[in-house]
């Protein structure tokens, strides 16, 4: 039995970043038996105010978000913080040398409904050591990211985690409390027959997306030739999950519903560490064109649209999207 403890520490692995990602993953543990005790521990509900994108928190939000805040900020190796529901970065250490980012629950809308949510985590390099960071000190494209995963809190609590170029899923055993291996060198299949899109958006979308979904839709009886299945589990962690274990695509495209947003996931809380994930199990992320890691960020809040999952098919995407690209 492989428990992260003894996966994460070798030679091979930078003891800052396994003392940083150990972190995040003991607060995963208390953040997933808060979610269990849900209603009895009269914890859901909304929290009475809004996240820096307006949208209303749960109690749990604010909950998860405080716990990771707490023990990253003292964390000797994080030079900053930064999460979804704050405004702005936390400077912690500044003789620090990472700078870790958080979506504390994703799907949040979930938690009410009894279903799937998850902690997302990206870790960065901290260039100015000895000084405190900043936001600007964030703006880091997704390819420099050192390590990167999630916690999905589903029937089972899992840990997917990136590190050194692996991709590794470890699942919590509720009577010992550790995580331990389930999968090594997770590999996604190029094709698949799968896709996950809020298709609700649909008249919001630009022509390529509105074709390719078109094509999918008629299966068998269109150019695709075969049929395809939808699925959506309205929390991007619980779909990205779906795809490192049995391939897909997941898609939340360009949209013109919200002229402010040009798309609705955040790139260095969503899409970065989901990216880095999907690529290095062989599979391909974009914003419909261009890589998602080579994206040069502005601000750490700013928003991009994803299409994410098994290679040929993202590439499909892609190349629609260069084919119809006046539409
Ligand atoms: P919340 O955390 O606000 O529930 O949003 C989750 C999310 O950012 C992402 O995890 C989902 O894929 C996507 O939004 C779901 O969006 P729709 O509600 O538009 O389907």
């Amino acid at each position: 039995m492989t428990t992260l403890a003894k996966y994460l520490n070798t030679d091979a692995h930078d003891p800052a970043l396994i003392d940083v990602i150990t972190t995040v993953t003991e607060v995963g543990k208390t953040i997933s038996q808060l979610l269990k005790k849900g209603a009895l521990a009269d914890i859901l509900g909304e929290a009475g105010n809004q996240n820096v994108q307006g949208e209303e928190q749960k109690k749990l939000d604010v909950l998860a978000n405080d716990l990771l805040l707490d023990a990253l900020a003292t964390n000797s190796h994080c030079a900053g913080v930064a999460s979804e529901e704050l405004d702005d970065a936390t400077p912690a250490n500044a003789d620090g040398s990472l700078l870790v980012l958080f979506d504390p629950l994703d799907g949040s809308s979930n938690i009410d409904i009894n279903m799937a949510v998850g902690t997302i985590f990206s870790i960065l390099p901290y260039q100015r050591q000895g000084h405190m960071s900043e936001n600007s000190d964030f703006l880091q494209a997704g390819n420099k990211q050192l390590a990167a995963g999630y916690l999905l809190y589903g029937t089972s609590t899992v840990l997917a985690l990136t590190i050194a170029d692996n991709v590794v899923m470890f699942s919590l055993d509720p009577d010992t409390g550790d995580y331990v291996l389930i999968e090594d060198n997770v590999q996604i299949d190029a094709d698949t027959s799968e896709y996950a899109i809020n298709a609700s958006n649909y008249r919001h979308w630009r022509a390529p997306m509105q074709q390719y979904i078109d094509e999918l839709i008629a299966g068998k009886t269109g150019v695709r030739g075969r049929d395809f299945n939808t699925r959506w589990v309205a929390a991007m962690v619980g779909d990205v999950h779906r795809i490192l274990c049995r391939g897909g695509l997941f898609t939340y495209p360009f949209d013109t519903k919200d002229p402010n947003k040009a798309g609705k996931l955040r790139l260095m809380y969503e899409a970065n560490p989901m990216s880095l994930l999907i690529e290095r199990a062989g599979g391909a992320a974009t914003d419909a064109v261009n890589r998602i890691l080579e994206v040069e960020p502005t601000e750490i809040h700013q928003r991009v649209p994803v299409v994410l999952g098994s290679k040929n098919e993202v590439n499909y995407v892609a190349d629609l999207h260069v084919k119809h690209a006046d539409q």
